[in-house]
């Protein structure tokens, strides 16, 4: 049986990350692609050279040229500008834009059967554009956001309950970062959830409400230290595993961002919820009765998301 291929669309510091993590799990042969010279060569090369230490048998190639993404089962796309001190992702829509149709268009030429993973900012205008562009089918492109912000979470309420992380789960919802919703209630310690926790004692409410602020803006602390671009450790780590459960079919239950079509109300928009991702793509949208804050937040959230496709509309009027 013919190994996995997956291609990496952006060789920068999450595609890097990516590959690396590919590599040594042994997901399959990964192919590099990017537009700067040599960086894709280099690290494939590098990577590459690993393999003997780290005891992985997989093909990794570095290249400029879409054509050599030929077939890849899945495409997981960083490609584009990072934040830097002072910006925010929604200041990256009118670069990035530009880069998901170029993007798009490669994937359509010569990958169109893959599933296709975005991590571009702002994710979820970002993951919208790329299907437009791509023309693959809802059910085989997600946006990865929510599986980062859900992380960034479970790790401080792990620090805060002093557990080990494997027994914390979180329940996010809505778009990337500043308008995300965390849904405490199914939030848990080994299933029992946030809010009796708080009546055990092992936690305050302005404990947690602080822990929810600080995960919402996670991305830009970490901007903030090292002023040279953004996060990339957890958000590769994130996309592996969304990667992962539609190449093995694990069936994983988590949060991304994903075509709504009248699921929570809402209809044809991309935006943060539950989904099963298997190996037919988006399997299910998982929803939830939400309480009336959540269902606020909720909304909030879809109304940004709905703002930055106008924004997007307006730059590239073929969306
Ligand atoms: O949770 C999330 N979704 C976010 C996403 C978490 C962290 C970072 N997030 C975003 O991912 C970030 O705001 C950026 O938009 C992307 C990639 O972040 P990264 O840190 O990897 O940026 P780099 O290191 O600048 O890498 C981007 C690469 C770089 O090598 C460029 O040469 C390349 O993208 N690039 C392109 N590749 C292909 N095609 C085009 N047109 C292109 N333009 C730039």
């Amino acid at each position: 049986m013919a190994r996995n291929k997956i291609a990496l669309i952006g060789a920068g510091m999450i595609g890097g990350t990516l590959a690396h993590l590919a590599a040594a799990k042994e997901l399959g042969d990964v192919v590099l692609f990017d537009i700067a010279e040599g960086t894709p060569q280099g690290k494939a090369l590098d990577l590459a050279q690993s393999g003997p230490v780290e005891g992985f048998d997989v093909n990794l190639k570095g290249t400029n040229d879409y054509a050599d993404i030929a077939g890849a089962d899945v495409c997981i796309v960083t490609a584009g500008v990072p934040r830097k001190p002072g910006m925010s992702r929604d200041d990256l829509l009118g670069i990035n834009l530009k880069v998901m149709k170029a993007v798009g268009e490669g994937i359509k030429a010569h990958a169109p059967n893959a599933f296709v993973i975005c991590i571009t900012n702002p994710l979820d205008a970002m993951v919208w554009a790329l299907r437009e562009f791509s023309g693959v089918p809802h059910h085989m492109i997600c946006g990865m956001a929510g599986v980062l912000d859900s992380a960034r979470f479970r790790h401080f309420l792990a620090e805060e309950f002093q557990v080990s992380v494997k027994d914390v789960t979180a329940f996010v919802l809505g778009g990337h970062g500043d308008t995300m919703v965390p849904v405490v209630e199914y939030s848990t310690v080994a299933g029992i959830p946030i809010p009796d926790l708080i009546k055990m004692g092992w936690s305050t409410q302005e404990k947690i409400d602080a822990i929810v602020a600080r995960t919402a803006s996670g991305g830009g602390e970490i901007v903030g230290l090292l002023k040279t671009g953004s996060a990339f450790y957890a958000p590769a780590t994130s996309g592996i595993a969304m990667a992962e459960s539609y190449l093995k079919d694990f069936k994983r239950v988590l949060p991304c961002a994903a075509h709504l079509s009248g699921q929570y109300g809402v209809d044809d928009l991309y935006v943060g919820v539950p989904i099963v991702i298997g190996a037919g793509g988006v399997e299910r949208i998982v929803e939830i009765p939400l309480d009336a804050k959540a269902k606020a937040g909720f909304q909030k959230s879809c109304d940004a998301v709905r703002e930055l496709l106008v924004a997007c509309k307006a730059i590239d009027p073929s969306l």
